[in-house]
């Protein structure tokens, strides 16, 4: 169970970051069918650093290490192994390979009838196997930044267990499509999950509130069943966003889990207004379930300008998503996701912390 809040650090915002984010640098991204500069990149990171560091209403701590553990207690040690292994594997039977993505999937499949799954032993099967879409390819650096990552959310929730009442884990590549056994969605390891099994471990009830643009399958599959941890998501409704198959409203929990999960699919066009009422909707289900912990996957991807995105929330409506998220009173580990309108992203960020510190 948790102390009172620490009043000492309410008003200032802790920030956790690491600029190891950079060692994960694709040089192009396979999206609707056509090779582009990549949407997830480093400058996204530095350029959230930058506004954050230009105001002093902000501190910042490098990250510890927190070793494999966190990251095994959500995912498949399969999957852990494979990603620290892939890009060197894949440049031993693909020499001078820079972005390493797999050109098959579902290879499973091809076995239906012959009596059962046969684990791929070529490297090019292998991505197939552990990977679900074309855009987040494996770089030299990729496993050390996604590492990298998880030790800024763990770190981040450490403090926010440790008594600060809200910290700001700066995560890249970002996490919340990763499941237990998949990565994809520009994610590798789940940061936010890591961040609240991290906190459920310790005895509290968690709630991850996950506002980015895209429904957080990863995250939702991983609590689906627990009764410790409630998911809550606004986003794009699936009939037409990302990742197409998750997200949709009777998607509620299951087992020990029922009643736990909770998605609001939002309509192209949702506004500041309508984004709002839902949020307040959210919190509504949020207090209900009556958390210790609140960890918000962070997505500034609902900004009306963002390049893959097609919301119209605005730079203050990302201020009053903080001030709606404060009015919880729960301590808060806040982990990066999406964002791609890099022009304004440092500075939407930045309005939601202080909205939330406020
Ligand atoms: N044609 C995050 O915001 N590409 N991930 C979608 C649609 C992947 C977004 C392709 C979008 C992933 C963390
Ligand atoms: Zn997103």
């Amino acid at each position: 169970m948790l102390g009172p809040l620490d009043s000492g650090t309410m008003g200032t915002v802790l920030v956790v970051a690491s600029d190891r984010h950079r060692l994960h640098a694709p040089l192009a991204e396979i999206e609707s069918s056509g090779f582009q500069a990549p949407f997830e990149h480093p400058g996204r990171a530095d350029a959230i650093h930058a506004a954050l560091a230009a105001d002093d209403r902000f501190e910042f701590a490098a990250p510890d290490d927190a070793g494999l553990a966190p990251i095994e207690a959500v995912h498949d040690p399969g999957l852990v192994a494979f990603l620290e292994r892939a890009w060197q594997d894949y440049n031993r039977a693909h020499p001078g390979t820079h972005d390493v993505v797999p050109d098959v999937f579902r290879m499973d499949a091809l076995r239906d009838g012959l009596g059962g799954f046969v684990e791929p032993v070529s490297i090019d099967a292998e991505l197939g196997r552990w990977c679900f879409e074309t855009t987040t390819p494996i770089t030299e650096g990729t496993y050390a930044a996604a590492r990298a990552a998880v030790d800024i959310a763990s770190t981040a929730t450490d403090r926010v267990l440790g008594g600060a009442g809200v910290a700001y884990a700066l995560c890249r590549p970002p996490g919340h499509h990763a499941p237990h056994g998949l990565y994809g969605g520009y994610c590798f390891f789940n940061n936010a999950a890591v961040a609240a099994h991290r906190a459920a471990a310790t005895g509290s009830r968690v709630t991850v509130l996950d506002v980015d643009y895209h429904h957080g399958n990863g995250t939702q599959q991983i609590f689906y069943r627990r009764a410790d941890v409630q998911y809550v998501s606004l986003h794009g409704d699936p009939v037409r966003a990302y990742p197409y198959v998750t997200g949709f409203a009777d998607e509620t929990g299951a087992g020990p889990g029922q009643r736990t999960n909770r998605n609001l699919p939002l309509a192209a066009g949702t506004d500041d207004a309508i984004y709002l009422g839902e949020l307040e909707r959210a919190c509504e289900a949020i207090a209900g379930f009556g958390p210790d912990l609140l960890v918000v996957s962070l997505g500034l991807d609902t900004y009306r300008s963002d390049p893959i995105c097609d919301l119209a929330v605005t730079t203050e409506g990302f201020a009053r998503q903080g001030e709606l998220v404060a009015a919880l009173g729960l301590p808060t580990v806040v982990v990066q996701e999406g964002g791609y309108d890099l022009a304004t992203l440092g500075e939407n960020t930045k309005r939601f912390l202080l909205g939330l510190a406020s």
